[in-house]
Formats: C-alpha cells, structure tokens, sequence
C-alpha cells in the first residue's frame, strides 16, 4: 500500500521523490524570496531648491556650467516638460511625499506665509485665503516615506523639509524616515554658517552643500541587509544664494569675457522687473558647486556598486527666481514669470531620471508631467504594490520608459496667495497644449497656446472666449469637487495684518 499525496495512491520511493522535490522547491521559493527582497532596487531622491529650467546646461545656458548634471542628461531619462504642482516650496514637498495635488492635501503656501502682506501703489488686497492645513503635512498622509518602510526599506530624510516644524509636524522621524539629518525646517539655512546641522562633522566657513553630499555619500555607501530610500533636499538654489569665492572669481571673469551686461524689462503681469539674462558670478558658482556635488554623489554609488541598483530622481521644487527683488535671481527667459507665477517658469523644473535596465541614451520626453507622479512611478519600478488611496493625483511615469503616452490629458495647480514678487492669488489647467491661468484677484483670465507661444506672451481670452469659459469651468469644478481652500474676501482683521511696511520675503 503506498501512501497518498492528493487522495491519489503512490509508490513509497515515488512520495520520498516527490517530498524532496517539494522541499527543494519550497526552499528554493524562500531562497529566491530572501534575493528578491535584496535585489530590490535601492532609491535616491534628488532635490534642488529653486532650480530654473533653464539653469542647466542641457537646456540651453551659456554662463553657468553643469558637466555633470549635463553627462546624466545623456544616458538618463530626460523629461523636458516637468511640473512641479506649485511654483513654491512647502506645498510641492509635500504632493512629492503625498501624490496628491495641493488643492487636496491643502499645504497651497510656503509655511508660514499664509499671511503675507500685500500692497503696491494702485491696488489693495482683495481677496484671503489661508491655507487650512498651515501647520504641515498632515500624520493622516500616507507618505512616500511610509510605503517603503513598509517595504523594508532603509529610509532616510537629509536637508531641506519645510513641510511644517518639527514641533508640529514630528519631522521625517515621524512620516516613514528612520534616519533624519541636516534638517531645515523652514529657511533659515546659512550656505557657509551652518556647523549645528553636522554636529562634530562641521566648522564654520564649511559649505552646506558639500557637508549634505558628505552625508548622502557615506549612507549610499554603508553596508546594509536592506535595500535604501534615500530623501536628499539640497538648500541651493535658494536665496540667499552664495558662492565660494574662488567659483565666484571664476564667473566673474567668465561675465566679463562674454560681454554679460545686466538688464531688466517690466513684466505687464507682475509689474516687477524681471532679469533677460543670466549674469550673477554668485548664482553661476554656487551652481557649479552644486553640480560638482552632483557628480561626487553619483561617482560614490558607482565606487560603492550600488549604482546599476539605485533608481535616481534629479529633480527641483519649482521654477528659479527671476524678479530682482532679491539680488543674484537668475533669468527664466525662454520662459515667463519665475518663482511664485504660474506662468511656465515658475512651475517648470529640470527632471532625469535614472532606472537602471530601463533607462537608455537618448530617451527623452516631452510629455507634460508632475512631481506629484513621483510616488506611484517609484512604486511600481520598485516592484511594490500601488496605493491609489493615497497617490491619486500623480500618475505612473512607467510608461514613458516604454515609448507610450501618459493615460492624462489634465494638469491643475492651486496657489492661492498673494507674493512679494508681484504674483496674485491664481490658478491653472493645462489641457493639451492650452493653458489658462484664472488670476483672484482681478477676477480674469490669461489663455495660452503653449505650442506656438511657450513664452506665454499672447493672451487668447478674448480671440477664443469658448475655450477659455470651458478651461475655467473645468478648473473651478476640479477645485470645488476636490475640497480647495477658495480665496474670498478679507475680514478687517485679515486686512490689517497687511498695513505697515512691506514684511521681508521668507519664501
Ligand atoms: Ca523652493
């Protein structure tokens, strides 16, 4: 009689057989589990503060240099299109670590400046509009973070938070970062005083984006059972923008012996003079630095050979700043407006991306896409399960890397407050190649064929007034439906918050 496997009646020797082999299978399942858990690709996230889409090489600029940043460009994935959902700091953090646009997550202004004072000869303040979640990002998010914790990553969070303190928020620690370091919470850094963010690492005088990079190379490097998620946040290019002085000696000399003269022109929008050319030796050596850094970075992953198992995202918050209300901006043009317009240079960002075995020379995109797409795209090229719960603004960014199109043809920004660089409360859709711009407080609309007028120079309202109502019908019913904080009118209190002198720009 031999024993049974299924009710079916086997020979002794043939079940001994078919034992081993069930054993050999099932150990060689749990072996292959173990490396799959290992050969799970590590992450590193890449942000700059500020960073112009036309501040690197690759796109165009002749005074400052990235020979580094410009060598990923050719063997990375090169998105030429990239949005950040807000032209300002906090609110585009945040749809990174939430998917989520921040008309829903509700962090729409740099924190705290949900206050900021409005005035300019001619105009008053007419319209408020706090944001409702002004102390940070929500616990009830499920963060970027969060979901590869869950996935036994090693995380961490180095630089630049700004998504609330860390009294109110808890900081990285308390959103998925098992390790936290150089924490800034807000704006505060000082490129070449900032010793307390290294403790026992740093003397005054050392440069903040070296001591980050210092930081990001020896946890990139460290052997570990797990794979890594690494949340990198330069502070450059933020103001105040500094340089080492022998970078800014080299840039100087630069502008000099190509003729850099400084020149401004009024912009009918903001009224505020915007600069026509790169010309700062300041903004051009802390660039250069930044790139150096960049390139350090990179060369530590292929010492380390973890770099043909690293997933990189290179990427900014939002547009560089072009009004000279600060010194040293930069200069958007081809593009309008800059930090805090919704016009494309306040929203559009250098973006590669770096997958290994999926990224090829060449590959370069110009679909439109958005950092809020970010946390589903690492999900799935991670090999992790979706969280449509959570992301359900962003998009997976997956199917570009096999040549087909994004299943989207919409895109929305909220930025609802008044700015020192002369913006207005507004908000945007882009459908295809049309974009309208909605302005709060002047209750009008700026319509633009991105197409033939990537400058947005020609306004179309009024030649295509159907398509402008349809645009702004779909964008009002997007905010509405989607639980946006409105800007409405200012009670007396809101608006004598804004009498007095003009309050320093911390954004
Ligand atoms: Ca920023």
């Amino acid at each position: 009689m031999g024993a049974t496997l299924d009710g079916k009646d086997f020979p002794v020797a043939v079940v001994n057989d078919m034992k081993e082999i069930l054993i050999t299978t099932l150990f060689a399942g749990i072996l292959s589990a173990a490396n799959a858990e290992k050969e799970k690709p590590n992450v590193l996230f890449i942000l700059i503060d500020d960073f112009g889409w036309h501040d690197v090489g690759y796109n165009g600029s002749e005074f400052y240099e990235t020979p580094r940043i410009d060598e990923l460009a050719k063997t990375w994935m090169r998105f030429d299109n990239c949005y950040t959902p807000s032209p300002m700091c906090s609110p585009t953090r945040t749809s990174v670590l939430t998917g989520k646009n921040p008309a829903r997550h509700g962090v729409t202004q740099w924190l705290k400046g949900a206050d900021y004072f409005f005035s300019r000869e001619g105009e008053e303040q007419v319209v408020y509009c706090p944001g409702p979640h002004s102390s940070g990002i929500e616990d009830s998010e499920i963060t970027l973070g969060e979901a590869f914790q869950e996935a036994n990553y090693d995380t961490a969070f180095f630089g630049k938070w700004h998504m609330g303190n860390l009294k109110a928020t808890g900081g990285p620690n308390n959103h998925g970062y098992a390790v936290q370091k150089a924490i800034i919470e807000a704006n505060s850094c000082r490129l070449f005083d900032c010793a307390g963010y290294f403790p026992n690492k740093a003397k005054k005088g050392d440069c903040f984006t070296d001591l980050l990079t210092d930081e990001a190379v020896e946890f990139v490097a460290a052997k570990r059972d797990n794979p890594f998620y690494l949340h990198l946040c330069y502070f450059a290019m933020h103001d105040q923008i500094k340089s080492k002085s022998e970078l800014r000696e080299r840039f100087e000399k630069k502008a000099e012996r190509l003729g850099i003269r400084s020149e401004t022109a009024l912009d009918d929008y903001s009224h505020q003079p915007h600069k026509l050319h790169q010309d700062s030796p300041e903004y051009a050596g802390e660039l250069y630095n930044l790139d150096r850094n960049i390139g350090r970075l990179i060369d530590a992953l292929k010492e380390a050979g973890q770099y043909e198992k690293t997933i990189i995202i290179f990427t900014g918050d939002n547009g560089g700043r072009s009004t000279v209300n600060k010194p040293d901006a930069t200069s958007v043009i081809p593009l309008r407006g800059g930090k805090t317009f919704l016009f494309e240079a306040g929203l559009r960002t250098p973006l590669l991306i770096h997958w290994p075995g999926h990224s090829q020379v060449k590959l370069r995109t110009k679909e439109p896409v958005s950092s809020m797409d970010f946390y589903p795209s690492l999900l799935e090229m991670a090999g992790l399960e979706a969280k449509p719960d959570q992301h359900v603004d962003g998009v997976s960014l997956v199917p570009l890397f096999q040549g087909k199109p994004l299943q989207r043809d919409t895109l929305y920004w909220h930025f609802p407050h008044y700015q020192g660089e002369g913006s207005y409360p507004a908000s945007a859709i882009r459908v295809g190649d049309f974009k309208l711009i909605y302005n709060y407080h002047h209750k009008d609309v700026l319509l633009f064929n991105l197409a033939n007028d990537p400058r947005e120079s020609k306004n179309l309202a009024a030649s295509m007034p159907k398509k402008a109502k349809a645009l702004e019908e779909k964008l009002m019913t997007y905010l509405k439906e989607n639980g946006a904080y409105l800007p409405q009118s200012p009670t007396l209190q809101q608006k004598r918050k804004r009498l007095g002198s003009r309050k320093k720009s911390e954004n």
